[in-house]
């Protein structure tokens, strides 16, 4: 009855090396400001707080796209194309791909994640449980270019990057990424994007330092991961979150601030943090609708259609690789 390949995800490693996190941190610590890239964020236990925070009930963006993909699904598989290939940039979160998955039926989905065990295991249960649709997932780092195995030709192409994970890219570099996926893609394909809209920055800082702890949790628990991976000895108890909206950038920022003076050691090397001084985490770009479309178009796509939520926090939009 089920066809040969239930179950079996095949999987393509293009996973950078454990050297890419030491090269990039010892990298960002000798900048000034001192920064480390968010994508560093998802280890197994970053990858769980993430969830958690979409559990949180200041953090909005999740369950208003999810609401957006119940209740537009349809409509977005009907441009998309059904049967074809879909590739999905961060398979994070299960529940937005199933309900993607359950209207568009592609005849190939193609998970791409930085996190590795994350990845195989979602890839894994999506394959069990969707035995007609082939799983094929990459382990990429997508920050840097879109090397993707060979693509099946004659079948309609789409992409899905959902949860605004575009915001963490500088806008240029949200440019470069998008002009990757329409060479993907291919003329005539289909990108869905979830970006978050530009809001009251009160809505913005909850949604950032939510009271329970657990984004400053996610933010500290690079500097864990930092010290049991590289042998570091960032102390946590002197280092602490810091998340605001910075209105002229348009972006909210998180930051590990240092609360004291102090040293911390990496391979052989002293890094010296003033009290005050701290390390930039990642920037999150809020966008309006049209501010989205028109870096979009920057990057070869044209707009097909948006959905929004009614109170205007999210957006979810359809673009189409121009010929
Ligand atoms: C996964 C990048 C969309 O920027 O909102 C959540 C990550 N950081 N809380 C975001 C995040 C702090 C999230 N993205």
């Amino acid at each position: 009855m089920n066809p040969p390949h239930e179950s079996a995800v095949q999987f393509h490693d293009m996973h950078p090396p454990a050297e890419d996190l030491r090269a990039e941190v010892l990298h960002g610590l000798a900048q000034r400001p001192r920064r480390i890239p968010p994508k560093f964020f998802y280890d197994q236990r970053g990858s769980e707080l993430f969830e958690a925070i979409t559990d949180t009930p200041e953090y909005y963006p999740t369950r208003t796209e999810l609401g957006l993909l119940e209740a537009h699904g349809e409509a977005m598989a009907e441009l998309l194309g059904r049967g074809g290939v879909l590739l999905e940039l961060g398979s994070g979160s299960s529940r937005k791909i199933r309900l993607l998955l359950d209207a568009l039926r592609p005849a190939l989905y193609m998970p791409l994640d930085i996190s590795r065990e994350f990845l195989l295991l979602s890839a894994g249960e999506l394959a069990r449980d969707y035995p007609a649709i082939r799983v094929h997932a990459a382990c990429v780092d997508y920050s840097q270019g879109l090397a993707l195995p060979a693509l099946p030709e004659g079948l309609p192409r789409a992409a899905f990057f959902p949860g605004s994970s575009i915001g963490n890219f500088e806008p240029d570099q949200a440019r470069q990424l998008l002009a990757h996926v329409t060479r993907a893609l291919g003329p005539g394909g289909r990108l869905l994007i979830g970006v978050d809209l530009q809001k009251d920055p009160a809505i913005l800082n909850a949604a950032y330092n939510d009271a329970t702890g657990v984004t400053a949790a996610f933010n500290r628990n690079l500097l864990v991961r930092i010290n049991r991976e590289l042998g570091a000895d960032f102390d946590l108890a002197h280092f602490h979150h810091r998340a605001f909206y910075a209105p002229g950038h348009g972006r909210v920022e998180m930051h590990l601030i240092s609360d004291c003076l102090q040293q911390v050691r990496l391979d052989g090397q002293r890094f010296r943090f003033e009290a005050g001084e701290g390390i930039h985490t990642e920037c999150s770009y809020k966008y309006s609708v049209e501010g989205f479309q028109t870096l979009a178009a920057r990057a070869g796509f044209a707009p097909l259609a948006v959905w929004t939520d009614r109170d205007q926090l999210f957006s979810v939009h359809c673009l189409e690789v121009a010929a």
